[in-house]
């Protein structure tokens, strides 16, 4: 997987890759922006899901591979889903997708348009052929985000019921489902923090990449944003959810673990944007490669240890 060593001096608790960003917007000749994206181990390499809105500035989602995880090849046709149900299949748009593994085969999830956002769900064994199933939940919802394992037999998937426009608001949800079409035993997982205690999350909150199983609970690293007075600003951080019942919340973290900070975060199509939506991670070393979108322009990464964000998530929490 990508790595990069802490560079000398850095104390932060993640840090960026120096040659930030990875892709760049303009890698297709068809696209504007290459942004909020998913990769996973594919083979003896690397597959991923991207998110191109391209020059007519439509959303759309591609497929690309790579060797390292860091030099993509990105399929210059659309991706296609096959469905059986016209109703559903039919293409509208598509952005922020999330690739989770679960037992047998990859599942992609998505924001996709239906009479507003909603959640998307197909899945695929070998990044060519994509199976779409029924839209996770009704319009408006974002930021679907699926365990990688089961819970008694079910399902698990986070959710952020939304808004059909720049959503002022948003908690993140738990539901499970037995066979990934019908969906219930929703629980609310947390709110915004508030704004004394921790500013850069409270005026909403979306998970990010697939949680991660640790003996400490589930590593969750997700983004939070801050109304300020020049738009909305995206971080992210990170909390421990409990391991069997993962919409208790048991650590979060007060500081961000990311801001925009650099040029290639704070200037773009939309200014002062860190959106992760996936994570490479190392069990032995501990080592975790983050993917984030950067001013939802270009792909940034940045790398850390899962230890060290645990005690920091703890250290910090603002439980
Ligand atoms: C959200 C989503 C993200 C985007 C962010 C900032 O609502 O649309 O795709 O990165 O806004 O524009």
């Amino acid at each position: 997987m990508p790595w990069e060593p802490r560079p000398e001096g850095c104390k932060d608790v993640i840090w960026r890759y120096s040659a930030n960003p990875i892709i760049p917007r303009n890698l297709l000749p068809t696209s504007n922006s290459i942004f909020n994206s998913a990769v996973v181990r594919f083979g003896d390499g690397f597959a991923g899901v991207f998110r191109c809105d391209d020059t007519n500035r439509r959303m759309r989602l591609h497929v690309g591979f790579s060797k390292n995880a860091m030099n993509w090849e990105i399929n210059p046709e659309p991706l296609k889903f096959e469905c059986d149900d016209k109703e559903i299949g039919e293409w509208v748009y598509g952005y922020d997708p999330r690739v989770c593994f679960i037992e047998d085969r990859y599942y992609v999830t998505w924001c996709n348009g239906y009479h507003g956002p909603t959640i998307g769900v197909a899945w695929t064994n070998d990044f060519k052929t994509f199976h779409q199933l029924e839209n996770a939940f009704l319009p408006f919802n974002r930021n679907g985000v699926l365990f990688p394992r089961k819970f008694n037999g079910n399902f698990a998937m986070l959710s952020r019921p939304s808004d059909n426009g720049h959503t002022p608001f948003g908690d993140i949800f738990y539901s499970e489902s037995p066979d990934l079409c019908f969906w219930g035993r929703h629980r609310h997982v947390m709110s915004p923090a508030k704004f004394e205690e921790s500013a850069w999350q409270c005026t909403k909150i979306g998970a990010g990449p697939i949680p991660i199983e640790t003996p400490e609970g589930w590593l969750l690293i997700y983004h939070g944003v801050l109304a300020s007075c020049n738009g909305f600003v995206y971080s992210f951080g990170s909390a421990l959810l409990d391991l069997d019942q993962p919409w208790k919340v048991k650590f979060r973290s007060g500081p961000y673990l990311l801001s925009p900070q650099t040029i290639y975060e704070c200037t773009g199509d939309v200014p002062n944007v860190t959106f992760p939506c996936a994570a490479l991670h190392d069990e032995e070393t501990g080592r975790i490669a983050i993917y984030y979108g950067c001013a939802d322009t270009v792909t940034g990464l940045a790398f850390g240890y899962i230890p060290e964000i645990i005690e920091f998530t703890k250290k910090t929490s603002i439980i």
